[in-house]
């Protein structure tokens, strides 16, 4: 969709997805990510759907062409081996054909697939019959393997997107690492080690990926025995939005979505075991132990995204958006914890600025949808298409070139 004025950036956005583009997959970034992910792929898409339909398209039916019997579409599909990205489908025992990992990711797909359907009803409606019982048979899969407690549960940080934001930590702490597994992480090689996961992280990150592997990835096995089980509230929020974008794609097809909503209520009740009283914001929590992390993180704020909010979470909104330049900062900037440039530790992610800035819109806090809009277009004008940024100073980090940035350009902010 061009418009009449055009902003060069534009242009630089589509090259950034052209370029990204391996034929039918659409990588997050040369390098540091070789391989189709899941949410990134769906952002792609809808960057995609605003210059080339049947592209975006394409990219949405490759990724459902890898869902599992079990209902679960996986983190990453390893489409064409690449000795840039550590740990690759050898280390996690797939045996798929292509091969993917044996987690699954921020379910955002049915919202974005009903906003490219919106964007080109005719076009889409073909593709909206296909993928709607595999939509439903995902959410089937989120609310019978991971929502036994109520909100849904990761087994692992990877799961959450925000791989290792501080709500995990106390999950973590009591993961078991193996010293006699020796590996070679490649990320720190193609970006700055400071703005990457420590070594204390990886190690743990293995360990559960070794126990997944040793399973099988069976979901049952993962849930009740695996090393790592927390809830989240990131997963959480965006699932329950999906599930009201997935009852509009059924009503649009007239399907019978009783069972869909039956879900959604269930869901909704299951959130609001997240919410911490004491702290006044929704909270992960170890499923293991029951000990809450009492972290704020951006997670939280998806309950926007969700159509949720409290007053003492605004309350928190505000007072974190104002510690910092450029909002919405991934960790509490007053927690010790902060690490403006540490990636899920602090850093603003302008790809969940977006899906926050989607629920203040819903919910007609248009001032403060605003704002986010014009400080993400910000980081973006004078750094270009970077994976984050330090909410302190705007200085991008990670990698460069990243499409979900370029996508969330074309989309939303630009
Ligand atoms: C592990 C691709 C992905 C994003 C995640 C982000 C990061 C991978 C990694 O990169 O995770 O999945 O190796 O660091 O945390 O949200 O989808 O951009």
């Amino acid at each position: 969709m061009t418009s009449a004025i055009e902003n060069p950036l534009d242009q630089a956005a589509r090259d950034v997805l052209l370029g990204n583009d391996r034929g039918g997959y659409t990588i997050p970034t040369a390098r540091l990510y070789p391989y189709q992910w899941n949410w990134d792929s769906m952002f792609s898409a809808w960057g995609y759907g605003t210059f080339d339909m049947a592209r975006a398209w394409q990219e949405v039916d490759l990724l459902f062409s890898s869902q599992w019997d079990t209902g679960m579409v996986p983190h990453i599909i390893f489409h064409n081996p690449d000795p840039d990205y550590f740990p690759g489908p050898g280390v996690w025992g797939a045996t798929q054909t292509p091969p993917t990992s044996g987690i699954s990711q921020p379910p955002v797909a049915a919202t974005l697939i009903l906003k490219l359907y919106e964007m080109d009803p005719k076009a889409g409606l073909p593709h909206l019959k296909t993928l709607y019982p595999k939509l439903v048979a995902w959410h089937a899969w989120w609310m019978r393997e991971r929502c036994k407690d109520g909100p849904v549960a990761i087994i692992h940080p990877w799961e959450s997107g925000r791989d290792n934001c501080p709500d995990w930590d106390i999950g973590m702490e009591g993961v078991q690492i193996n010293e006699d597994d020796p590996y070679t992480r490649r990320d720190t090689g193609h970006v700055n080690a400071d703005e990457r996961p420590l070594k204390w992280d990886y190690d743990r990150y293995l360990a559960i990926l070794a126990f997944g592997r040793s399973v099988h990835w069976n979901d049952r096995a993962m849930y009740e025995d695996g090393p790592f089980l927390m809830a989240d509230p990131g997963i959480t929020f965006v699932l329950l939005r999906a599930f009201s974008d997935l009852i509009e794609i059924g009503r649009i097809l007239g399907e019978d979505t009783a069972d869909l909503s039956a879900q959604h209520d269930q869901l909704r009740e299951g959130a609001s075991k997240l919410w911490n009283a004491e702290k006044g914001w929704f909270d992960a929590y170890d499923l293991r132990t029951g000990q809450s992390a009492n972290v704020l993180g951006s997670g939280a704020f998806l309950a926007y995204f969700a159509g949720v909010s409290r007053p003492a979470l605004d309350a928190h909104f505000a007072r974190i958006w104002d510690k910092v330049a450029f909002g919405v900062p991934s960790a509490d900037p007053e927690s010790e914890r902060f690490d403006p440039r540490r990636y899920w530790r602090g850093p603003t992610w302008p790809v969940v600025n977006s899906l926050i800035a989607m629920g203040l819109t819903d919910m007609g806090r248009n001032e403060a949808e605003t704002r986010l809009r014009n400080e993400t277009a910000a980081l973006i004008e004078a750094g270009g298409f970077w994976e984050y940024y330090d909410p302190m100073d705007g200085t991008p980090c990670g990698g460069a070139s990243f499409g979900w940035t370029a996508a969330i350009w074309l989309t939303w902010c630009g």
